[in-house]
């Protein structure tokens, strides 16, 4: 059977795979879970909103004859990509995540490396600073506990309710981002911390290097465990994968 591809998406690999894929003439649609107004627009159909857990996403799968299921998810979309494993052994679909490496420190990086959001909670509890959180709008409320420093937050949409903390400043911009601007960025606010994820990739970068150019110090959250799946790094090879692997798992 000709390839029919399930992309989950919401990353610049997710993008750049969907652009592959639509070139190559294959079949595929991209997924979003409709966390933001306007995801970016894609050459490939697009289906946005939850599944209904790693069931609902099996039954997915089945009704729309899905031959190869690609997770292209971010690496702290830790929920979507247990499901994906869930499902498509379920479903018996080949899965692949399309993966990036986490960030390694350079020299003049001054990093603290903390296991999750939480412990980088734990890590705020010090004397008023300036912190750049751009970190997204989902993990906010976890702050609440550290309201008295001053937040510079980055977000893609206008937050419903209010931030958990008195004294912030908003942006409102998507990446991916550019390191000059980012150093401004963080110079008109005189931000002397940033707490950032390890989301790997570019699009996220731009703070990473801003703040060693500026010698600030970066609270740095290690991803989520992930359950083991077959992992590819790059476009072409993902391509490669669902052009030649067994559209069953029984060989
Ligand atoms: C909805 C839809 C593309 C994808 C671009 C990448 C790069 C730019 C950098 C900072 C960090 C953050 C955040 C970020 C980046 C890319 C990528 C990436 C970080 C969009 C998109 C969706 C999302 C969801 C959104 C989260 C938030 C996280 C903002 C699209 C623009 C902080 C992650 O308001 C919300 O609820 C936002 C939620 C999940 C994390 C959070 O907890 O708030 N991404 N981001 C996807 C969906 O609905 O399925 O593609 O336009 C995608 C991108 N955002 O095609 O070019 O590949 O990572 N996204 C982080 O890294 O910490 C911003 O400000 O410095
Ligand atoms: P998550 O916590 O792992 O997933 C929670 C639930 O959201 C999933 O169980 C699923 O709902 C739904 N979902 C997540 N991704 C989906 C997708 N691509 N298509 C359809 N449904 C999806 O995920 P998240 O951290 O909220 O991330 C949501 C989206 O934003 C993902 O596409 C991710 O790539 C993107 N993103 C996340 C981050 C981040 O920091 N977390 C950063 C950049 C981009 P059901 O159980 O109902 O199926």
């Amino acid at each position: 059977m000709a390839p029919n591809l399930l992309v989950l998406g919401g990353t610049t690999e997710a993008t750049a795979l969907c652009r592959a894929i639509a070139n190559a003439g294959l079949r595929g649609t991209i997924s979003f879970a409709g966390r933001v107004v306007r995801p970016v627009r894609h050459p490939l159909p697009q289906r946005v909103g939850g599944f209904g857990g790693a069931a609902g996403l099996a039954d997915y799968l089945r009704a729309h004859n899905i031959t190869h299921v690609v997770d292209a998810t971010h690496p702290f979309a830790a929920q979507m990509s247990r499901n994906a494993v869930a499902a498509c052994a379920d479903a018996q679909v080949p899965l692949a995540a399309l993966t990036r490496a986490p960030w390694a420190p350079v020299p003049g990086d001054g990093w603290t490396t903390v296991p999750d959001i939480t412990a980088a909670v734990v890590a705020l509890d010090r004397a008023p600073a300036r912190v750049m959180l751009a970190i997204g709008r989902m993990n906010l409320p976890a702050f609440a506990p550290q309201p008295q420093h001053f937040y510079l937050l980055r977000l893609v949409d206008p937050p419903q309710t209010p931030p958990p903390f008195p004294d912030h400043h908003i942006m409102i911009d998507r990446g991916p981002f550019r390191t000059d601007s980012d150093r401004a960025l963080m110079a008109d606010h005189k931000i002397d911390l940033v707490v950032s994820k390890n989301a790997g990739g570019t699009g996220a970068y731009a703070k990473i290097a801003a703040a060693r150019d500026l010698g600030l110090p970066v609270i740095m959250i290690d991803r989520p465990a992930l359950p083991r799946r077959l992992e590819l790094h790059d476009v072409q090879t993902v391509l490669d994968w669902a052009v030649h692997a067994p559209t069953d798992l029984g060989v």
